[in-house]
């Protein structure tokens, strides 16, 4: 090779490589956003009468999924998902005690993420995304170190009895999103609050560290339901007035969309985290949709009917399948009874349609920036609807929130992802929450590393649903577990679901002894047939494996948990 020759080929290889470091990164933007306790019908897509065009298009557009599983509470589900581990790992074993006051001394209950268990925002921040959050953390934390007032008589009282060291305080610092990979985030801490917020009104959302400032861009007419003591003393400001505000709902959504804007002028590809707090308690929605839809609830059985003929229609759900009859709470109440009921429905369902129309909102976000098409969105509730409206709201599934039958923890869930996910499918695949991790590592190309902060981490418990995303048959995952408040365990293997209870546990059966559900998921969905007497080999080693699993994870009777803050209201 001549000299000139070796010359002009270093020459084009140095072009080459630094065509290559200048190449615009094209791996796809992700955006994850929750919902907060709707209900497995609550979509039009998934059978429901409330009208979310924008979710119906997203999923006619992408893929729906009919068994996907949540950790069936607000904090274990949002654990799980930013971590791809099992709850109880990371601090939030089913049923952690109080609201944000946390750092109990138990492992699986702390309530704080522990800070070398790295979380997805931190891994997609240390590969090259841009990283971003709008919503309810409800992860632990509570402590500003820049607030001026962070150790002020009032945050010191709501923390009676906690005993907290500096280190736990300063632990408890490092919880929040932006001291875990969030390089911006506009976020409400806590579990609950009000979601309408007026000018005049304290608020406790916060920009990174700092108090945020909201911006009162609406006039809303405002419905406040509180039916309790509770509710009305803390919930109720608001009802009735009219006038500019703050709603957690579309506040969120233009934070998040300003973020999207800021994110789409630079060459790296973003991860975005919309957790919306609707329609969680407290009940909260503009007055005109309320009334929309208090009309639309005469007929709360009719209601139910339509809903289970509607998800039948979808093809998600088959035709003579036996369910429960979860109707008692509009059928054996008095008229008074019912009317809440309906009020309380109509003001979930407004919350919902506000979701669904701020979720059109961030997709309009996402087409003006020109981000859309290399984005994947997921779209899922964090657990389903809760006790107050769940058996209509769930139908034709069996419980609530935080109880273990499908009802809780089974939600909707719908991905997008233009070019790989093929419009207008549905998806059977078992799905786990904490599935979630892996298949975004896989699809980011980034690494789960060995050491994280010093320590070795978790590898995730959930596995990679990337072939699920292109339409592929998985088979179910070997296994899943779940426990809330250390009464009601439940394992999953394959399609056989076993329930374990104890007796005295007083939202179950109220009487000793512990209680044993065996199911068959695939045949029987509704869980109306019982078959643990049938089958006591399986019954028995599922149990085993649930125990050991239950000591591997340090789960804590709650018993124990409220030995330390009995008066807890949760
Ligand atoms: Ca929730």
């Amino acid at each position: 090779m001549s000299q000139f020759t070796f010359k002009y080929i270093v020459l084009i290889c140095t072009f080459l490589l630094s065509f290559t470091s200048y190449a615009a990164d094209t791996r796809p933007n992700i955006v994850v956003i929750l919902s907060d306790d709707s209900g497995y019908t609550d979509l039009g897509t998934f059978g429901g009468e409330i009208e979310t065009p924008n979710l119906d298009q997203l999923a006619n557009e992408g893929i729906r999924f009919s068994n996907f599983y949540s950790n069936a509470r607000c904090s274990p589900t949002r654990a799980t998902l930013l971590t791809g581990v099992d709850a109880a790992q990371v601090g939030f074993g089913g049923g952690v005690v109080g609201d944000w006051v946390r750092e109990l001394p138990f492992k699986a209950h702390r309530g704080r993420l522990p800070y070398e268990q790295p979380l997805i925002s931190e891994l997609l921040s240390n590969n090259g995304y841009q990283t971003m959050m709008a919503g309810k953390w409800h992860l632990g934390g509570s402590y500003i170190k820049e607030h001026p007032k962070a150790m002020s008589p009032g945050w010191i009282s709501s923390h009676s009895g906690m005993k907290l060291t500096q280190e736990e305080m300063d632990l408890d610092y490092l919880g929040l999103p932006p001291q875990r990979g969030f390089q911006k985030s506009f976020v409400f801490h806590g579990a609950q609050g009000n979601l309408f917020a007026t000018p005049e009104d304290k608020h406790e959302y916060y920009e990174g560290n700092k108090r945020a400032k909201l911006k009162y861009d609406y006039n809303y007419n405002m419905r406040c339901y509180a039916g309790n003591a509770f509710s009305k003393k803390h919930y109720s400001a608001c009802d009735g007035k009219s006038g500019k505000a703050f709603y957690a709902t579309d506040g969120m959504t233009d934070r998040a969309i300003d973020m999207i804007k800021e994110a789409s002028t630079e060459k790296e590809p973003f991860f975005m985290y919309v957790a919306y707090r609707a329609p969680h308690k407290p009940l909260q929605a503009p007055e005109e949709l309320v009334q929309k839809y208090l009309k639309r609830y005469e007929n709360l059985q009719s209601v139910a009917d339509a809903r289970h003929e509607g998800l039948v229609e979808t093809g998600m759900f088959a035709k003579d399948v036996n369910t429960t009859n979860n109707n008692y709470m509009w059928t054996k109440q008095d008229k008074e009874k019912i009317d809440q009921y309906r009020l309380q429905a109509a003001v979930h369902a407004a919350m919902v349609e506000k979701v669904d129309e701020n979720v059109g909102k961030l997709i309009q976000g996402l087409k003006d920036t020109g981000e859309y098409e290399n984005t994947l969105i997921l779209y899922f509730s964090d657990n389903g609807a809760a006790s107050h409206i769940g058996d209509l709201m769930n139908i034709p599934y069996k419980g609530v929130k935080a109880l273990l039958w499908e009802g809780g923890a089974r939600t909707h869930a719908i991905a997008n992802w233009p070019g790989v996910t093929k419009p207008g499918t549905i998806t059977d695949n078992v799905v786990w929450v904490g599935d979630i991790v892996p298949t975004i590592l896989e699809i980011t190309d980034t690494t789960f590393p060995e050491k994280f902060r010093g320590e070795t981490p978790r590898k995730p418990d959930g596995r990679s649903v990337m072939a699920t995303l292109k339409g592929e048959k998985m088979a179910p995952p070997e296994v899943i577990f779940n426990n809330d408040k250390g009464q009601q365990s439940v394992v999953y293997q394959g399609r056989w679901k076993l329930l374990i209870e104890a007796g005295w546990y007083l939202q179950t059966l109220a009487k000793p002894g512990i209680a044993y559900e065996l199911y068959d998921l695939d045949n029987d969905p509704g869980e109306t047939n019982n078959l643990a007497s049938q089958k006591p080999e399986l019954v028995a080693k599922l149990t085993a494996m649930c125990d050991k699993w239950r000591i591997e994870n340090e789960i804590v009777d709650y018993a124990e948990i409220i030995k330390i803050k009995p008066n807890d209201p949760y």
